[in-house]
C-alpha cells in the first residue's frame, strides 16, 4: 500500500515538473515594454523611480515571470505630445508588447488610436480624463482612478456643505474639460450647478490667469473649484492671492494636481504655502500596503541610483506607476500560462501605403494583443495602493481620495471620500469591513479652516458687484390691499408682505439692493400663476442672455404670521342646515364654489380635485364675497368659498355671520417664490424665521390687520341683531314680572275678603284691646288684627291639609311637601 502511494507521488511529481518545464521552456527569456513619460514633470520623476523599481523587483522575483525578464524601454516625451506621438510609434516598431503611459489625457487619447490598430495595450497611471474609459479606446487601460470619481467626490463636498453653485477654473485640454464636464453631470444630481466655466490657455501666462480670475471675481459664486496642471495651477494661487481672491468668504478647491505636487516635496515652501491658505484638495486615497512601506523605505536608495543629487519623495502617483508595472507583469504571467506567444504581423493597411519616406511597414501588430488585454483586466493582487482589481468598466476597484485642508505650514487630512460610502472621517479600509450605509448623517468631516483663517463655514456667494438690483414682481391687489397693493396716491408699494419682506431684507448679514415691480392691471387681483411663470422666463433669460450677471426675480406672496398659508373652506352660518359640513361635501355636491381672482384656489379646485369649471365663480372682493354667499347656490351665489385663510380670516373679522366649515384641506407652504436655487431662499427664510421668533412679524401682522379686525368687531356689536344681551331677555322677564304681580294681587284680595268676612262674624275676637278707644290706636289694631288673621288662616290651612293627607292615608313626610307646594299660589309666586 505504501509502495502504491509512493510510486503514485512519484508519478504526480514527474507529471507536474515536466508541465512547468515545458511550460518555462514555451516561455521567452525577456518580454519588450515600453515606458513614456516626461521625467521633467513632478509626476514623471517619481514615476520613472517607481517603475524602474518594479521592474527590478519583478525580474528578482521567482513566484512572478520566472525564467523571463522584463525589457523597459523609457522614451521621455517632456510633456510635448507630438514627441510623445512620434516616440509612441518608435515603439511599435521594436515590436513592444504594451506601453506603460502616457501621462497626459491628451496624448492618451492620440495614442489610444494608435494602439487599438496596433494591438498593444497602453496603460496609463496618471492620464485621469472620465472620456478615456469609453468604448472607442478598448486598448487603453486607465490603472489610476478617474477623474469622474474625483469629480464626484468634490460635487459630494460641495453638497456636504450646501453650496448651490460654483464656478470652475480648468485648463482647456481634454484633461480639463472633460473631467468639469463630468463635475457638471454630478452637481447637477445634486440640485447645484456650476454657474461660471472659467477655462484659460495650456501654458497661459500670468497676465491672462489674472484676466479669467477678474471675470471670476464678478461672479456671485464663491466657490472656486481648481483642475489644473501644477505649473499653471500654482500661477492661479498666486494672481488670487493679489487680486484678494484668497480672503475670507472665498472657498478653493483644487483636485488632486496639488498634492501630486506638494507631497514630493521634501521641505515645503512656506512662501508658497502662504498663497493657497484654507484651500482643501484631494489625494488618491493609498492604504498602508506592506509593499508601500518597503518602497518607501527604499526609496532614497532608488533615487541615488536613478536620479543622483535631486530629491523627492514617493508620491501616489509613483505608487501607481509602481503598481502598472505589476499588473503588466502578473497579467504577462497568465498570458504565457494561457499558451499566450508573442509573435507579430505586418499590418495590411500600413502595406498600401509603404514605401513613401516613412519606415510605416516596420509597425506591426502584436498578435496576441487581444488576449493580454483580457489578461490585464483579469488580474487580481495586493498592490503598493492596495487590492487590484477592475470592474466590469474597466476601473479600479475602490476608487477613494483623502480630503486634505492647507493650513499653516502643512497638509492636514479632514477626511476621506470613498465611492463607498461617500465623506467620512473614518479611512475607508474599515469602512470596507461593514456593510455599506450611506444617510445624511453618516456624512462627516472634521473642521475645515478656510481662507481668511475662520472656521465658519462660508456662505459660498455674494451679490455680485455691479450695482444690480434684483428685481422684485409684486401682486398689485385690488382686493384685501392691507396684504400688498400700491397706493394710488404715492405710487408706492405697502402693505403687510412689504414690511415683513424689508424687515427680512434689513436682517441679512449683506445689503440685498432691490426693486419692487408692481404686477397687474389695476381692476383685478393678478394670476400668481402668471407671476411665477414670470420668474422663470426671466431667471432663464437673464443666465442665458448675461453670463456675469444674475437677476432674481422674487414675488412677494402672501404671508401669514406662521409664514404659510393654507386654502380654506368657509359656508355661511345661514347655510348650517345644509349638507355641507367640508370640502368632501362641498365636492360630491352640484352648488357653485367661490374662488378668488387670480388665486391659485382656481387650478387647485379644477385640476387637484376635479371640481367642474362651470361650478367655479371667479370673485373679485370680499363686498362680492358677501353678496355671493348671502345670496346662496339657489339664488345665483354660491354654496362656499375657497381661499387662503389669511383673506378668508380678514372676511370672517369682517362679516362675523360667515364661518368657517371644515379643516384645512391642504398645507402646502406659500410665502416669497423665488427661482429655481436661489441662494437668497434659504437666507430669507432664516431671516422670516428670526421675524417670528422675536415678535417682529406679529407687530407687522398687527400694524396691518389687526386694527381693522378690532374696529370691525366694535361696529359689529351694535347692529347685530343675533347677538344675545340682557336686552334680548326683556319680554321674559316683562311677562314674568307682570304674572307675579297678578298673583299677588289676586291672594291679597283673597285675603282681606276672608278677613272682612270674619271680622263681621266675630268682631271681639279681633279686638285684643277694647278699652282703647282712640282712632289711631284702633287702625294700628285693626292692622295688627289683620295681619294676625292671615297667620292664623295660614297654619289652619297648613293643619287643614295636614288632617287631608291623614286621611287619605298617605306617608306624611313625603307628601306634605307636594301637596304644600302645589296648594299655595303664593309660594309659587314668591319663587318667581
Ligand atoms: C533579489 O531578491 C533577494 C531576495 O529574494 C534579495 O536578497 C536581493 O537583494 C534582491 N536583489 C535586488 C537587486 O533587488
Ligand atoms: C524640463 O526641465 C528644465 C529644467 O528644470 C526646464 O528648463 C525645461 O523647460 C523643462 N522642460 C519641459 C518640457 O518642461
Ligand atoms: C503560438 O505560436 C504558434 C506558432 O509559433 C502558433 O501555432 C500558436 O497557435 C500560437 N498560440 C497562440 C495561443 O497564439
Ligand atoms: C461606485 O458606486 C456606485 C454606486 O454607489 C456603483 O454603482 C459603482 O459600481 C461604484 N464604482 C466602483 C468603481 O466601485
Ligand atoms: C447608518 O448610520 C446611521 C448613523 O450612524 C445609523 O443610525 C443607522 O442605523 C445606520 N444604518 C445601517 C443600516 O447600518
Ligand atoms: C525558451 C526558454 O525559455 N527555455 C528555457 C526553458 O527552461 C529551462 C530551465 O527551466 C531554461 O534553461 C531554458 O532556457
Amino acid at each position: 500500500m505504501k509502495f502504491i502511494f509512493y510510486l503514485f507521488s512519484i508519478f504526480c511529481y514527474s507529471l507536474c515538473s515536466c508541465a512547468q518545464s515545458q511550460n518555462i521552456s514555451g516561455w521567452p527569456d525577456s518580454v519588450r515594454i515600453g515606458a513614456q513619460f516626461a521625467r521633467n514633470s513632478t509626476i514623471g520623476r517619481v514615476a520613472a523611480v517607481a517603475v524602474l523599481a518594479a521592474v527590478n523587483d519583478i525580474n528578482n522575483d521567482s513566484n512572478i515571470l520566472p525564467g523571463t525578464k522584463l525589457d523597459l524601454h523609457m522614451h521621455d516625451s517632456s510633456c510635448n505630445r507630438f514627441l510623445g506621438i512620434v516616440q509612441a510609434l518608435q515603439f511599435m516598431e521594436k515590436d513592444t508588447v504594451a506601453i506603460i503611459g502616457p501621462l497626459s489625457s491628451t496624448t492618451a487619447h492620440v495614442l489610444s488610436h494608435l494602439a487599438n490598430e496596433l494591438h498593444v495595450p497602453l496603460m496609463s497611471f496618471s492620464a485621469t480624463d472620465p472620456t478615456l474609459s469609453s468604448l472607442e479606446y478598448p486598448f487603453f487601460v486607465r490603472t489610476t482612478v478617474s477623474d469622474q470619481f474625483q469629480m464626484t467626490a468634490v460635487a459630494d463636498l460641495v453638497e456636504y456643505y450646501g453650496w448651490k453653485q460654483v464656478t470652475t477654473i480648468f485648463v482647456d485640454n481634454d484633461y480639463g474639460r472633460n473631467a468639469i464636464s463630468s463635475l457638471g453631470d454630478e452637481l447637477s444630481k445634486r440640485r447645484s450647478k456650476i454657474l461660471y466655466k472659467a477655462p484659460f490657455r495650456p501654458g497661459a501666462s500670468n497676465n491672462e490667469i489674472a484676466d479669467v480670475l477678474i471675470k471670476v471675481a464678478m461672479m456671485e459664486s464663491r466657490v472656486i473649484i481648481l483642475h489644473a496642471n501644477p505649473d499653471s495651477g500654482l500661477v492661479v494661487f498666486q494672481q488670487a492671492l493679489k487680486l484678494g481672491m484668497a480672503s475670507n468668504g472665498y472657498v478653493w478647491i483644487a483636485t488632486d494636481w496639488l498634492t501630486s505636487y506638494l507631497d514630493p516635496s521634501v521641505h515645503l515652501d512656506i512662501g508658497l504655502l502662504s498663497t493657497m491658505q484654507g484651500v482643501i484638495t484631494l489625494r488618491h486615497h493609498t492604504e498602508n500596503t506592506r509593499r508601500k512601506s518597503m518602497l518607501s523605505s527604499k526609496w532614497s536608495e532608488l533615487l541615488k541610483e536613478d536620479s543622483g543629487h535631486s530629491r523627492f519623495l514617493l508620491s501616489t502617483y509613483g505608487l501607481y506607476a509602481y503598481d502598472t508595472v505589476w499588473m503588466l507583469a502578473h497579467a504577462l504571467d497568465a498570458f504565457f500560462s494561457s499558451g499566450g506567444n508573442i509573435s507579430f504581423s505586418p499590418d495590411p493597411k500600413l502595406n498600401e501605403i509603404s514605401g513613401r519616406g516613412l519606415n510605416l511597414e516596420a509597425l506591426s501588430v502584436f498578435d496576441g494583443g487581444q488576449l493580454l488585454l483580457e489578461k490585464i483586466h483579469q488580474v487580481d493582487f495586493m498592490g503598493a495602493t492596495g487590492p487590484i482589481k477592475f470592474d466590469s468598466g474597466g476601473n479600479l476597484i475602490q476608487p477613494a481620495y483623502d480630503i486634505v485642508n492647507i493650513i499653516g505650514s502643512g497638509l492636514r487630512t479632514v477626511g476621506y471620500w470613498s465611492n463607498y460610502s461617500g465623506l467620512s472621517v473614518i479611512s475607508p479600509e474599515t469602512l470596507y469591513r461593514k456593510p455599506a450605509n450611506r444617510t445624511r448623517e453618516t456624512q462627516k468631516l472634521h473642521d475645515v479652516i478656510w481662507p481668511g483663517e475662520t472656521i465658519k463655514k462660508p456662505r459660498g456667494w455674494v451679490f455680485p458687484n455691479n450695482g444690480n438690483e434684483i428685481k422684485i414682481g409684486v401682486p398689485n391687489r385690488v382686493s384685501y390691499r392691507q396684504f400688498v397693493s400700491v397706493d394710488s396716491e404715492t405710487g408706492m408699494v405697502r402693505g403687510l408682505c412689504i414690511d415683513v419682506f424689508v424687515a427680512a431684507i434689513n436682517l441679512l448679514a449683506y445689503p440685498v439692493p432691490y426693486r419692487l415691480i408692481p404686477f397687474g392691471n389695476n381692476r383685478e387681483n393678478p394670476s400668481y400663476s402668471e407671476l411665477i411663470n414670470k420668474i422663470l422666463i426671466d431667471d432663464t433669460r437673464s443666465t442665458l442672455g448675461r453670463f456675469v450677471i444674475i437677476i432674481w426675480l422674487f414675488v412677494v406672496l402672501i404671508i401669514q404670521s406662521s409664514y404659510t398659508a393654507s386654502l380654506t373652506s368657509i359656508l355661511t352660518v345661514q347655510q348650517l342646515t345644509s349638507p355641507i359640513t367640508g370640502i368632501d361635501s362641498l365636492i360630491a355636491s352640484d352648488d357653485p364654489i367661490g374662488f378668488q381672482v387670480g388665486s391659485f384656489a382656481e387650478n387647485y379646485l379644477a385640476h387637484e380635485l376635479g371640481v367642474a369649471h362651470s361650478r367655479l365663480k371667479a370673485l373679485g372682493s370680499p363686498e362680492e364675497y358677501k353678496k355671493a354667499l348671502e345670496l346662496g347656490p339657489s339664488k345665483g351665489g354660491v354654496a362656499a368659498i375657497v381661499d387662503e385663510r389669511p383673506y378668508i380670516e380678514l372676511f370672517l373679522y369682517q362679516n362675523p355671520k360667515f364661518a368657517v366649515v371644515g379643516s384645512e384641506f391642504t398645507k402646502s407652504g406659500w410665502g416669497f417664490a423665488f427661482p429655481r436655487d436661489s441662494p437668497l431662499s434659504v437666507d430669507l427664510s432664516t431671516a422670516i424665521l428670526e421675524l417670528s421668533e422675536n415678535g417682529d412679524l406679529q407687530r407687522i401682522h398687527d400694524k396691518w390687520l389687526a386694527s381693522d379686525m378690532s374696529s370691525m368687531s366694535q361696529a359689529n356689536d351694535l347692529d347685530d341683531p343675533d347677538r344675545l344681551d340682557v336686552y334680548s331677555f326683556s319680554a321674559l322677564f316683562l311677562i314674568c314680572g307682570l304674572a307675579c304681580i297678578f298673583a299677588l294681587a289676586i291672594h291679597a284680595c283673597n285675603l282681606f275678603y276672608q278677613y272682612s268676612r270674619h271680622a263681621a262674624e266675630d268682631p271681639a275676637a279681633l279686638q285684643p284691646s277694647a278699652s282703647d278707644g282712640s282712632r289711631s290706636l284702633s287702625r294700628r289694631s285693626k292692622l295688627q288684627s289683620f295681619l294676625s288673621f292671615a297667620d292664623r288662616r295660614e297654619a289652619d290651612i297648613r293643619k287643614a291639609a295636614k288632617d287631608k293627607a291623614a286621611g287619605l292615608g298617605g306617608s306624611g313626610g313625603s307628601m306634605s311637601g307636594v301637596s304644600f307646594t302645589s296648594s299655595g299660589s303664593g309660594s309659587t309666586t314668591a319663587s318667581c
